[in-house]
């Protein structure tokens, strides 16, 4: 069960809910898979708040795996309710199948675009959602208020292997087999704005993000606005989420939204196959084509920087202008041996290896006893 109680307490929804098995049928041709998921849905339910609330979600486990809901992925700053973070055996044992746990933690001076997913395993490539966080009563966007607001939910699994699929709200789009009907789209009105929250739920990839012939104007970064900047496109690393507006101020046709791969690590292989979703103005006919959507080669490294360097924080932020010390940091992703005694299943980096990250050239090694107990 997943309930959401917000608002000074009052109970936002109070539906059954829970974590279980449904099937996801034709996200490929071949494929046919049960995926874990919360209330069946896919993505996950939204948890919707204002800045300040109090958020107490309690979760009851009817999968079969152990699991964690981590709410913190991109910032909320849990001050003092760690024990509600969630990434498993750091702040909390799973919960386990048939058990529940209930999570409280406040956003304090925290509003935006934010979401939750599961840990233990790779269980957060289906089981994840959004939690979008209003500003108080009374306070406006520091933009012109948009027509309408949706979120959109970039995801793919991450290499290696590499991903089946892409996927827009959970839909891969025409260019997937047997996944033509399977999209996920937005009606808009002529001459209106609006603004989407994107989120990149990937466990790895990053993603390039544009809409054909659409410009796209970034106003909010990991939960914090920015000064407006527009672009082409946009690009998401996993667990970001950006909040873009967009005037439907084309001629009256379909668009394509599109994410693929920026890629620029190499010899790994990788998906590469664009996920479609569609910004279709109200006047268009079902069967009108779409317009593609232009995205950057894969490893077009300019295109992100690009974007990357152009933002600023809307408001000053105070940061330590005396530096006592330098610190020479490295963050690597390398292949180690692999000593599972599953190699068909554990050991799919290159040379039968496993992938590890590492800081200064030291991995995270998981201790045998519990780092709760240690
Ligand atoms: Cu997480």
């Amino acid at each position: 069960m997943l309930r959401v109680i917000h608002h000074n307490g009052e109970v936002a929804d109070q539906q059954d809910t829970m974590i279980s098995r449904c099937k996801l049928l034709a996200l490929l041709s071949y494929v046919t898979a049960d995926i874990p998921t919360i209330n069946g849905m896919y993505p996950g339910p939204v948890v919707y708040a204002q800045e300040d609330d109090k958020v107490i979600v309690r979760v009851t486990n009817e999968s079969p795996y152990n699991i964690t809901i981590h709410c913190s992925q991109n910032f909320i700053r849990q001050r003092l309710s760690c024990w509600s973070d969630g990434p498993s055996y750091i702040t909390q044992c799973p919960i386990q199948t048939g058990q529940n746990i209930t999570y409280v933690f406040s956003l304090v001076q925290q509003k935006g675009t934010f979401f939750w997913h599961a840990h233990v395993s790779w269980l957060q490539a289906t089981v994840y959602g959004a939690i979008v966080v209003y500003p108080k009563k009374g306070v406006s966007y520091p933009f012109k208020f948009p027509y309408e607001e949706h979120i959109i939910i970039l995801a793919s699994g991450g290499s290696p292997p590499p991903a089946d699929a892409f996927t827009i709200n959970g839909q891969p789009g025409p260019n997937y087999n047997c996944s033509a009907n399977d999209i996920y789209k937005i009606d808009v009105v002529p001459g209106k704005t609006y603004l989407l929250r994107l989120i990149n739920a990937a466990l790895n990839q990053e993603h390039f993000f544009a809409i054909a012939n659409h410009r796209l104007t970034i106003v909010e970064v990991d939960a914090e606005y920015t000064k407006p900047l527009t672009t082409d496109r946009v690009m998401l690393g996993p667990g970001q989420t950006l909040n873009i507006l967009v005037t439907a101020d084309k001629p009256i046709a379909r668009y394509s939204m599109a994410i693929g791969p920026y890629q620029s690590a190499k010899n790994v292989s990788f998906q590469n196959i664009t996920s479609i979703a569609y910004f279709q103005y109200f006047g268009a006919t079902a069967n009108d084509l779409s317009l593609p959507a232009a995205l950057p080669h894969f490893d077009d490294n300019l295109a992100a920087k690009t974007v990357m360097d152009g933002l600023r924080s809307l408001n000053p932020v105070t940061v330590p202008k005396e530096i006592d010390r330098n610190l020479f940091v490295t963050i690597g992703l390398n292949v180690q041996k692999c000593w599972s005694k599953n190699p068909p299943k554990d050991c799919q980096a290159k040379g039968g290896g496993v992938m590890a990250a590492s800081m200064n050239n030291i991995s995270f090694i998981k201790p045998n006893t519990s780092i709760l107990e240690a």
